[in-house]
């Protein structure tokens, strides 16, 4: 059970950001695309008629891929229809403000021109394009931010890296070694030949010592001083929490933030995986992630061709159909202090809230029990109607219409002026160690 306690809430006053503080983007951002590409596109879960499930980039280890075959997928890489710009202007209507991309996952192939290793998109394949810089070009033409995924500690393709347990034997790994001769010189790459970057999304640390990760961040910030490394990076270093992949805070966390989810079970493209969450489960992830704080990373897979699921492209644009009306309620808020109730949650900006409705009231009758508040309009911020309200003693009933005006999430605002009392739940801050 919940303690309920009452608690005297100023919305106005969040915390002050410090002028340099090198988060300030991310923390607004609330919404990012999360891009798992690489040449395991081309099996997309499927080697040589024998199925698999589950996280496609994982294809190598899973079906225990050798070296020689595993280079020969890259050789049959070639998505000539891959368009940076229709990508990052799907992301950009969707109200997405940064992309994500896999520069370099577990299996040790670089998506971007490497002078570190041949294993590179450039030199293995017969695209012989880096999408990376082609991505980098149209991020900047539309006002996104980029940041680059780095699996810094597993490499398959490398003896002295974590991971490839089937041909190297542990005990000879020098992992110093391929820090020195890979996984920093790549690092220098990306840090200095696509501009500015907004992040570097380690993963996995695995057994990491602890001056290694610091390393790394260290390395980063000389190279770009504002970019952000993610807390995967390992042994409690980063600037910023990843959660734990398909996780949401149950409680406001001050620490920027980043809940993360796939579009389908799989962050790299399946064949197989038709299990795609709805738009509506999308928002709804994006609401309560902002509703703590913090933002949602939602993943897509795209094909070996270049192109992106379907599933995803429509969604995504359902997505940006929903976000056209109610983006307020998502940028430039943040979290209330009021707590999730059975019919959503609620964002807040200073003298306004928005109450986002998952769960339609019945006959439109909402009923908030408990919260004092000095109301100036109750609108649909959609399209900004009046909605008629009562308040009676501490509960506060909205008449909206019969049925929901949008079926993803219709949202209330809220305009009032002074301070807000609200029944809210105990301990609201902080909680949530993440990764
Ligand atoms: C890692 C990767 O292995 C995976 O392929 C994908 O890139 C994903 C985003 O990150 O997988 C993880 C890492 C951490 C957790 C779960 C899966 N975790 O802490 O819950």
């Amino acid at each position: 059970m919940k303690r309920l306690v009452t608690l005297l809430l100023v919305l106005g006053s969040f915390p002050a950001l410090a002028q340099n503080d090198i988060t300030q983007w991310f923390r607004e951002a609330k919404f990012g695309m999360f891009i798992h590409w690489g040449i395991y596109s081309v099996p997309a879960n499927d080697w040589h008629g024998e199925h698999y499930f589950g996280n496609a980039e994982w294809i190598r280890k899973r079906a225990k891929i050798s070296t020689t075959d595993y280079e020969a997928i890259a050789g049959q890489f070639n998505p000539t229809h891959f368009d940076a710009e229709e990508w990052v202007l799907l992301a950009k209507s969707a109200g997405m403000k940064y992309i994500v991309i896999t520069s370099k996952h577990h299996d040790g192939f670089a998506m971007f021109y490497s002078k570190a290793s041949k294993f590179n998109v450039v030199d293995a394949t017969p695209f012989k394009r880096d999408p990376l810089s082609e991505l980098a070009v149209a991020c900047k033409k539309h006002g996104i931010k980029l940041g680059f995924y780095y699996s810094q500690t597993q490499d398959w393709h490398e003896p002295d890296a974590e991971g490839n347990n089937w041909e190297y034997d542990p005990k000879k790994a020098d992992f110093g070694k391929y820090l020195r001769e890979k996984c920093m010189p790549q690092l220098q790459e990306l840090l200095t030949n696509y501009g500015d970057l907004g992040l570097i999304w380690f993963d996995t640390p695995e057994r990491i010592p602890k001056e290694d990760s610091q390393k790394l961040v260290d390395w980063v910030h000389s190279l770009q001083p504002k970019c952000l490394t993610s807390s995967r990076v390992g042994n409690g270093l980063g600037d910023y929490l990843c959660l734990g992949d398909h996780e949401l805070p149950t409680k406001i966390i001050e620490r920027p933030f980043e809940a993360l989810y796939t579009h389908n079970d799989t962050w790299g493209y399946s064949k197989f995986d038709k299990n795609f969450r709805s738009p509506k489960e999308i928002v709804k992830l994006l609401v309560y992630s902002n509703s703590k704080g913090g933002n949602l990373l939602l993943n897509v897979g795209p094909k070996a061709d270049g192109t992106l699921p379907a599933e995803s492209v429509n969604d995504l644009k359902t997505i940006a159909q929903w976000m056209k009306k109610n983006s307020e309620s998502i940028h430039g808020s943040t979290h209330s202090l009021l707590p999730d109730y059975e019919w959503g949650t609620a964002t807040a900006k200073p003298n306004r809230l928005f109450l986002h409705l998952f769960e339609y009231p019945q006959g439109g009758v909402l009923r908030i029990p408990s919260i004092q508040i000095n109301l100036k309009s109750v609108r649909l911020l959609a399209d900004k109607k009046s909605l008629n309200y009562q308040q009676q003693g501490n509960e506060l009933v909205i008449y909206l219409p019969q049925t929901a005006p949008d079926a993803l999430d219709t949202v209330v605002e809220l305009n009032y002026e002074g301070e807000v009392k609200a029944q809210s739940v105990e301990a609201l801050t902080e909680g949530q160690a993440g990764v």
